[in-house]
């Protein structure tokens, strides 16, 4: 298992503004710190033995590079509604209950549904697809996820001519979702889409990885996949997909604006107001790699935003 040295973590958490801000009031507890760099130290990877009969159908991404270990996957995760903390999610998220699960799909559509996961699976039968991982915070993966193109789903309800955008929003339940209960996030977490990019093929709701049904540290029952994107924009544990006519609110345009933008597309040449992004650290690697501009994902995409200035449309 790749272990996480105390180091590589620490600018994000140090420059996370609301640390900042929490700090300087005196609430940020340093129980937190300490817990979590004991789990680091101690802790068997793999809750349940997810990974003992974990398989995927290939090695390597399109260009060589080797799928991140299960248990990486598994127990480094960015998901807020449980922790800020990205070792501790496996943990907190254990108990949750994703069966039963019901997406409503909506807005301006002709053909409105409620579908269980269940169904969405026997309907769309997801498929083995290794995609790389970009956060927005400079560290990225290589998955292979199951799941189906958004885009059948979609077709299916009819989108109806003046739906622009596609809304997903996740579920709402702090009782069982720690992070939630942190008032200073806009919940529940909300992503978009410009209706072309959720039409591409490449975008998938994903329902599984490594040949099995998602853990929910990874979003289960149902997430979003969108690779060249930041990681953020593939939200996790959708209830709620709505066709709607103008550009959506997401969670991270909520919390920090000057930040974060609706677009979101992986450039290494235009850096975070904190951090250049010009290269990633792969997680199981020792040395980082060069960030490729849509995450290597150009060829595919480049023509949807023909025209855009994209430094500006960040
Ligand atoms: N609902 C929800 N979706 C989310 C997040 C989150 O906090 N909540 N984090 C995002 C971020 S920042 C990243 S990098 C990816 C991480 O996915 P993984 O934990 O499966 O690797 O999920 C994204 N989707
Ligand atoms: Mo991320």
């Amino acid at each position: 298992m790749d272990k996480i040295h105390p180091s590589e973590i620490t600018p994000e958490r140090l420059y996370f503004s609301r640390r900042k801000f929490l700090a300087g009031l005196g609430l940020f507890a340093a129980s937190t710190v300490i817990t979590s760099a004991c789990k680091l130290g101690g802790k068997e990877p793999g809750p349940g033995g997810f990974c003992d009969s974990a398989q995927a159908g290939a090695t390597t991404d399109e260009l060589g590079a080797g799928l991140t270990a299960c248990n990486d996957i598994i127990n480094y995760n960015n998901y807020y509604e449980f922790t800020l903390e990205k070792t501790g999610v496996a943990e907190l998220a254990r108990d949750f209950k994703t069966s039963p699960w019901t997406v409503e799909v909506g807005g301006l559509v002709k053909n409105p549904r409620s579908l269980t996961v269940d169904e969405l699976i026997r309907k769309y039968a997801p498929e083995e697809r290794i995609y790389r991982l970009r956060c927005v915070e400079a560290w990225s993966m290589v998955i292979p996820w199951l799941g189906f193109p958004l885009g059948k789903l979609l077709k299916d309800v009819v989108p109806d001519a003046k739906a622009k955008y596609v809304r997903f929003t996740g579920v709402h339940d702090p009782k069982n979702m720690p992070g939630q209960q942190d008032r200073y996030f806009p919940w529940p977490y909300i992503e978009g889409l410009r209706l072309d990019e959720a039409m591409h093929d490449l975008s998938i709701l994903a329902t599984g990885l490594y040949g099995k049904p998602l853990p929910v540290q990874d979003g289960a029952p149902i997430r979003l996949v969108v690779p060249w994107k930041y990681g953020f924009k593939s939200i996790k544990d959708i209830v709620r997909i709505d066709l709607v006519e103008d550009m959506p609110d997401s969670f991270w345009m909520s919390a920090s604006p000057n930040e974060y933008g609706f677009y979101a597309n992986v450039n290494p040449e235009v850096p975070h107001p904190r951090w250049s992004q010009s290269s990633e650290r792969r997680i199981g690697e020792a040395s980082r790699r060069p960030t490729l501009p849509f995450n290597g994902y150009g060829e595919q995409v480049a023509a949807l935003y023909a025209g855009m200035d994209l430094r500006k449309f960040f």
